[in-house]
């Protein structure tokens, strides 16, 4: 599989590694997200080059590489462990369910960071159905691994994960129905833009409102739309002084439409674009795997 069908780099030299994670064993209500992965990059063939929002054509300056495709739990961890040394890179994951990302974090992060959790559901099970990594336990294991959380969009929880976000100091959360007011969604930006240290942004396709996403393994009435998505990015990525580790998309299941897959594939344009914003591409030499094909 190809990134907007450009040709892969090699795994050290490219800018942006876009994982595989096709897995979804976990129970859920529809079943699926282990053929998001290659459905989003399918999608991403649809996607023009030209970022009309930064005005400037992001893989004319990154190369990607479109890592082999992930099968097994126990291999996701190990997917993030071999980034580059020598330089930065962007380590973006395509899912599957949402119990990939502790395992993906294990992999990326070395120490305590900010997750930006945007999601419909609380996702704080200790277990959810028997299943200790369930796509409703993820919030829970990133906060046992030590890291802090920033909630955003969440519309769905159980008792016990809303006492959880009451008292727990590591958790912020921003709720779906209090982002409606805009002093709360500018509350949020600027929240944002204060984060600095490194970050690992989780994105749970089913913040969405389900008008615009509407195939996800557990849709939720209510939900963000894409402009406030990109809002905050640029509020990640360019306004703040955290240092973006890696992003995940999780939770899509394609779908006969294309709606849900296109809308992913945009987003996944919007991040490499921003991050390589924050990096200073866009004055860097023209190096990137666009320069490597004549079609536009
Ligand atoms: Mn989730």
């Amino acid at each position: 599989m190809q990134y907007q069908f450009l040709p892969n780099s090699k795994k050290e030299d490219a800018d942006i590694i876009i994982n595989r994670v096709c897995w979804g064993e976990s129970v859920s209500a529809k079943k699926g997200t282990a053929d998001a992965p290659d459905a989003i990059l399918k999608a991403s063939e649809q996607i023009e080059y030209y970022d009309e929002d930064l005005e400037y054509s992001p893989m004319k300056y990154m190369s990607v590489h479109v890592a082999k495709s992930i099968h097994e739990f126990e291999q996701i961890k190990r997917a993030c462990e071999s980034v580059s040394k020598l330089k930065k890179q962007l380590v973006v994951s395509l899912g599957g369910d949402h119990s990939i990302t502790p395992q993906l974090t294990l992999g990326l992060l070395k120490k305590p960071a900010t997750i930006v959790f945007l999601d419909a559901h609380a996702d704080l099970r200790r277990t959810y159905l028997g299943d200790e990594n369930s796509h409703a336990t993820p919030a829970f294991h990133l906060l046992k691994q030590g890291h802090k959380l920033l909630m955003v969009g969440i519309r769905s929880m159980f008792e016990s994960e809303a006492l959880r976000i009451k008292e727990d100091k590591n958790i912020s959360c921003f709720m779906d129905r209090a982002l409606q007011r805009e002093s709360v969604k500018k509350e949020l930006l600027k929240k944002i833009s204060s984060l600095e240290g490194d970050v690992y942004l989780s994105i749970d396709m089913d913040v969405f409102n389900p008008a615009f996403v509407p195939s996800v393994g557990t849709p939720q009435a209510g939900g963000i739309d894409y402009y406030f998505a990109t809002d905050i990015l640029r509020a990640l990525f360019l306004d703040s002084n955290a240092e973006v580790l890696g992003v995940d998309l999780v939770e899509l299941i394609p779908e006969e439409s294309n709606v849900s897959e296109l809308f992913a594939a945009k987003l996944l344009q919007k991040i490499i674009s921003y991050w390589g914003v924050s990096q200073g591409f866009q004055i860097k030499e023209k190096l990137g795997a666009q320069m490597q094909v004549k079609y536009e």
